[in-house]
């Protein structure tokens, strides 16, 4: 089965960083899942510009920059300016007057545009976006920590956005609390990536490549 998976670095190990990426790109990674969080959308500062630009500089893989920060088009040049073509850059629209403002600049700069979709918000909330972005991100726990709980009323926008993706044009990621169970349910749906985190791949003691593979591997 085709399905994307997305190291969250947030949960890396930051005294060797170097190692983790090589590692996690040895090991079959897809891309690199950047949370940038500012201490003002969300009750956490994570992930600074130079991780994020180290990160960018020591692999060829693409980055998933996921920016939980107040009013992004006010800062969205450094990111545009820092980050590669290939690159994706999800916003949450809430934190936004005018955030098809911000994708546009996104899609100019010839990046992927994405959105992130909090627990509590609606499909509808976000609807005319579905149309400009690539993808999007659903957020299965609240936004600003690592090793939460999912939040099992997700599932029903999934499903939602399952239904749209195809005639709007985009793709559906997950964000929050991935384990194989979610993996095994939603990639069948369609539902193409999945971000990773202290749940499945950080901290539990397997090597990446190993963990990575038994995904690969799941019997669907
Ligand atoms: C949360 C952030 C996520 C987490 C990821 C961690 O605000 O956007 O990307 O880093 O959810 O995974 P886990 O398995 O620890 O929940
Ligand atoms: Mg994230």
């Amino acid at each position: 089965m085709n399905f994307e998976l997305m190291a969250s670095m947030m949960c890396a190990d930051y005294g060797k960083l170097e190692k983790e990426v090589r590692t996690l790109e040895e090991g079959g990674i897809d891309s690199f899942h950047i949370d940038i969080m500012d201490g003002r959308y969300v009750p956490n500062f994570a992930m600074s510009l130079n991780d994020m630009s180290y990160i960018a500089s020591a692999t060829k893989k693409p980055l998933d920059v996921h920016l939980m920060i107040e009013r992004p088009n006010n800062n969205i040049e450094i990111f545009l300016t820092k980050l590669r073509k290939k690159d994706t850059i999800y916003i949450h629209p809430e934190a936004e007057y005018h955030p098809s403002t911000t994708l546009q600049k996104i899609i100019n700069a010839g990046m992927v545009p994405g959105i992130a979709i909090n627990p509590g918000t609606s499909v509808e909330n976000v609807y005319e976006m579905l149309r400009i972005v690539k993808k999007v991100l659903v957020m299965s726990v609240n936004p600003g920590n690592a090793g939460q709980m999912y939040l099992p009323y997700v599932g029903k926008k999934i499903t939602k956005l399952l239904a749209l993706k195809e005639d709007m044009d985009f793709e559906i990621y997950w964000d929050g609390a991935c384990g194989a169970d979610k993996i095994l349910e939603f990639a069948p749906k369609g539902v193409k990536g999945f971000v990773l985190g202290t749940t499945l791949l950080f901290g539990r003691g397997t090597a990446y490549g190993e963990t990575l593979q038994a995904i690969r591997e799941l019997r669907f």
